[in-house]
């Protein structure tokens, strides 16, 4: 299986093939009954509770997100769980459902369910991963990735899953910008990134500057450019579980970075950096806090947490050919 090609198509033609479609969510339920699933989902919160900074930085920035890794970070992430999966991730080009989101294809009772009952917290109550099948308990973390109630102020990677609790997948399309924790959305609803949103990412470069953080220039990072607004306008626009650090608990998580993946493809791609890997990432050793020590976990022969040495390095993941997938 290792040695096969995934080829990732857009979610709309499998939407399209009854028997792609079926397999598609039949495989999201078979990880799931066998745990594995639940792993991916911890692995992200107790990555994203391991910040990066120094004393006295005022930053979000993290092991996988906020900083240079977040994209090579989430190509692995992805990886491995599409051979976990065993079938190509689909990818979300949201962007073709900007005029109305809402009536998106992805929503349909037989694939993705929609919205969540505002009646009843938002749980998402229809489909697969709704809780009338009962085959899809979410599980709940705090901010370290740990049980909630958990007092340890780090992730410990060593808490069994079966210590988690579990929940329902929720869902609040759209309501984000009522939330305090939206707040910068100005009390508009800003719907799903459009076209333009990403043809700005894909006009910007570096790949990313100093201070290598959440206030990186836009105009002076593609990454800044793509994790602020299309990648987060997306966990924004859908709520709920999506918007928390145990975001990988909505199915949907996985299509919607397929698509910001194939995104990165398409920059590394462009005619000025194709045949120029030293752009695609800056040298080893230059990403480096203000007082110019080495931001660790960021630069370019790092391994990535919580994988270590069994997983890829950030280099080793920056030509996408090499983890034998493809985008159609
Ligand atoms: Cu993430």
């Amino acid at each position: 299986m290792s040695d096969e090609i995934f080829v990732r198509k857009n979610v709309r033609k499998i939407l399209k093939d009854e028997k792609e479609k079926s397999e598609l969510i039949k495989a999201f339920i078979r990880l799931k009954e066998t745990g594995k699933y639940d792993r991916y989902v911890i692995w992200h919160a107790q990555t994203m509770g391991t910040m990066v900074q120094i004393t006295g930085e005022d930053t979000r920035r993290n092991a996988a997100h906020w900083g240079p890794i977040f994209l090579p970070w989430h190509r692995e992430f992805l990886h491995k769980f599409e051979l976990d999966l065993g079938v190509a991730l689909p990818y979300w080009d949201w962007t073709e459902d900007v005029l109305n989101p809402m009536a998106s294809p992805i929503w349909r009772d037989d694939f993705m369910g929609g919205n969540g009952n505002p009646a009843n917290d938002y749980v998402v109550f229809k489909g697969p991963f709704g809780s009338e099948q009962l085959k899809w308990p979410t599980i709940e973390a705090n901010d370290y990735g740990n049980p909630v109630g958990n007092t340890e102020l780090n992730a410990n990677p060593n808490i069994p899953l079966s210590d988690y609790t579990n929940g329902s997948l929720t869902r609040f399309f759209t309501l984000c910008y009522l939330e305090p924790r939206c707040a910068g959305t100005g009390g508009v609803n800003p719907g799903l990134p459009k076209s333009i949103d990403v043809d700005n990412a894909l006009a910007t470069s570096p790949y990313d500057s100093s201070p290598w953080d959440d206030s990186s220039s836009q105009s002076q990072s593609f990454r800044m450019r793509l994790e602020n607004r299309p990648h987060g306008g997306v966990h924004i626009w859908v709520g709920g579980h999506m918007l928390t650090n145990t975001s990988p608990n909505d199915p949907l998580f996985f299509l919607h970075h397929s698509n910001i993946d194939r995104i990165w493809v398409e920059w590394q791609n462009d005619i000025s950096r194709r045949t120029e890997p030293q752009k695609w990432y800056p040298p080893h050793g230059t990403i480096t806090f203000p007082d110019g020590s080495i931001i660790h976990g960021h630069n370019r022969n790092d391994h990535m947490t919580p994988w270590g040495t069994n997983g890829n390095n950030i280099e080793m993941v920056l030509n996408h050919h090499n983890l034998k997938y493809k985008y159609e």
